[in-house]
């Protein structure tokens, strides 16, 4: 029987860069949780009895959001329900089975690299039937929806069991707990040349991976360790726990600073690797060097053909506007084009679709192909085995051979986190309204050539996106992107990207902090960040 819950809306529900995220009390509020999700159902396209993927990270309050959810589904004409086994499915594997099965969208719960447990982050994201998060058209439609809610609707039933596979009816609703894992192995399989990467373990290749206590552990165990055969023990902090082990599952030099002096240690493996809560970002680590995220797009495009699913060569490689400009060059160098979108992995959407894009990649560690609709951790950790055991290369080698090759891009991002929003909004303004006067001054010995707020036209669907982050160009092609996160829960996190163009034959083996320093001195002097905020330094560095 349905129930029919009177609501009223609350202020805040607007998606962010990546769906809804707030503080787990938050989305305990009564009605809250229910008042989203039943908007996302009232906008959502769908034919009757449709089927709806739901999954998570494995975060704290994950399980009851999944069952209210299911409750809810059954209430909306909803035919089918998959969920993963114990509610867990990694955001590209969730991607991977809406596509699989025809599934019209898919709920996904978590917020990702946020930490999570009790006073920590939630987070709830909607994707579309092409497996990918909903564009901005239906994140807004969502958003409307949530400012005028009066009810969410029901069926009263008990608690399914999530953790054993089959079937069960919840109403006229078929639930199926599927395996979490296979549907994703098989795919992975189909892409990457798994004997060849075997051999290659045979042979002594070795690989450190921290799945963070999120949600790759499983994948991870089952691909690397049993698939591949690396060695027991290769997959560290591998069993998904509801707070991550109290730790902070974002993969980047601070949160992930066991793996990084593993991979600076003396006897390190050949690869280090770690993904975040849903196991979409990556971080690589080869032995002794560390590949920013831009570099790793870079170079995963320019060697792809070294695996079976792209042997056939690439339609085109697509990047975030703070990404650095190291992709362009390889485009440009294979003669495909070269995609420059906002934040937000959304944005490849349209182009992978339209099979003008192959490859995607952003800095802030998310690097993925047109396999799925997500951008894709694991994916990208095997692609790069792949490459190293079809090569023979070190990751050294493969790094240096392609700065020697297309020149370097230094990059890092600066982030200074839990800014007083007010005071982080203000900078932004003042310094888009102090544009027009930069082009032209110098900084040291940085010259401002041209400067702006980023604005995107998709060149698919014609649909605008504006005030995407500034951007200061200088001569030579340096830069500096100044920008507001769209993922943080706690007051405003200001993202400062930094980058430095090298090219063949400059200063190619340089440490980036060095090869940056007046780049940070020069944001400063822009943006006043220090007599703004009243920090002196960044809070992660990445
Ligand atoms: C999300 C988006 C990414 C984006 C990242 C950081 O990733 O999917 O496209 O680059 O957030 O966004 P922001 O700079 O606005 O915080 P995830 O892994 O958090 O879902």
């Amino acid at each position: 029987m349905i129930t029919v819950h009177a609501a009223i809306p609350f202020v805040g529900q607007k998606p962010g860069t990546s769906g809804l995220r707030k503080k787990v009390k938050v989305f305990q509020q009564p009605n809250f949780t229910e008042n989203f999700i039943q908007s996302v159902f009232d906008v959502a396209e769908r034919p009757d009895q449709a089927s709806l993927v739901i999954g998570g990270d494995g975060r704290f309050h994950n399980r009851t959001v999944i069952q209210q959810a299911i409750r809810m589904a059954a209430a909306n004409g909803y035919g089918t329900v998959l969920v993963g086994q114990g509610g867990i499915l990694s955001t590209p594997a969730a991607s991977h089975v809406i596509r699989k099965y025809g599934g019209s969208g898919g709920l996904i719960l978590s917020a990702s690299h946020n930490p999570g447990g009790p006073e920590e982050d939630f987070g709830i994201k909607y994707n579309i039937a092409n497996g990918g998060p909903a564009p901005e058209a239906v994140t807004e439609a969502i958003y409307q929806r949530t400012t005028a809610i009066d009810r969410w609707l029901a069926v009263d039933t008990p608690d399914i069991d999530l953790d054993r596979l089959g079937q069960t009816q919840v109403g006229d609703m078929t639930v199926r707990v599927i395996d979490s894992v296979a549907d994703y192995a098989e795919l992975m399989e189909s892409l990457f040349d798994f004997a060849a990467i075997r051999t290659a373990v045979k042979g002594g290749l070795r690989l450190a991976v921290d799945s963070m206590h999120a949600v790759t552990g499983p994948y991870a165990v089952d691909i690397f360790e049993r698939r591949l055969g690396f060695a027991a023990g290769t997959v560290r902090n591998a069993v998904p726990l509801e707070d991550f082990g109290g730790h902070h599952p974002d993969p980047n030099l601070v949160h992930a600073r066991a793996l990084y002096d593993t991979m600076m240690g003396d006897d390190a493996p050949d690869l280090g690797a770690a993904s975040d809560g849903d196991g979409d970002r990556n971080l690589i680590i080869g032995k002794g060097i560390f590949i920013t995220p831009s570099d790793s797009l870079a170079m995963l495009a320019a060697n792809a053909h070294l695996a079976p699913g792209y042997a056939g060569g690439l339609k085109g490689i697509a990047r975030s506007m703070p990404t650095s400009a190291a992709a362009d060059r390889v485009a440009a160098a294979m003669g495909i084009p070269a995609f420059e979108t906002p934040t937000g992995w959304k944005f490849f959407g349209t182009l992978l679709d339209a099979g003008k894009a192959t490859i995607c990649g952003e800095e802030s560690a998310g690097t993925g192909s047109d396999h799925v609709r997500e951008k894709d951790g694991l994916w990208a950790v095997l692609l790069w085995l792949n490459i190293i055991a079809a090569s023979g290369k070190s990751v050294q080698q493969i790094a240096s051979e392609h700065w020697a090759q297309f020149g370097r891009n230094y990059y890092a991002r600066h982030d200074y986190e839990a800014v007083e929003t007010k005071c982080a909004v203000a900078l932004m303004q003042d310094l888009a309204a102090a544009l027009a006067q930069l082009p032209g001054t110098a900084f040291g010995g940085l010259v401002v050539r041209a400067c702006d707020s980023f604005g995107y036209t998709d060149p698919v669907d014609g649909s605008v996106s504006s005030n995407q982050g500034i951007r200061i160009l200088f001569d030579g092609g340096s830069r500096i992107v100044f920008r507001l996160s769209g993922t943080g829960t706690q007051g405003a996190t200001l993202r400062v990207y930094l980058e430095r163009y090298e090219p063949v034959g400059g200063i190619l083996d340089a440490a980036s902090p060095d090869m940056l320093e007046e780049l940070v001195c020069a944001a400063d002097a822009i943006a006043a960040i220090t007599r703004r905020t009243g920090r002196t330094a960044p809070d992660v560095v990445t």
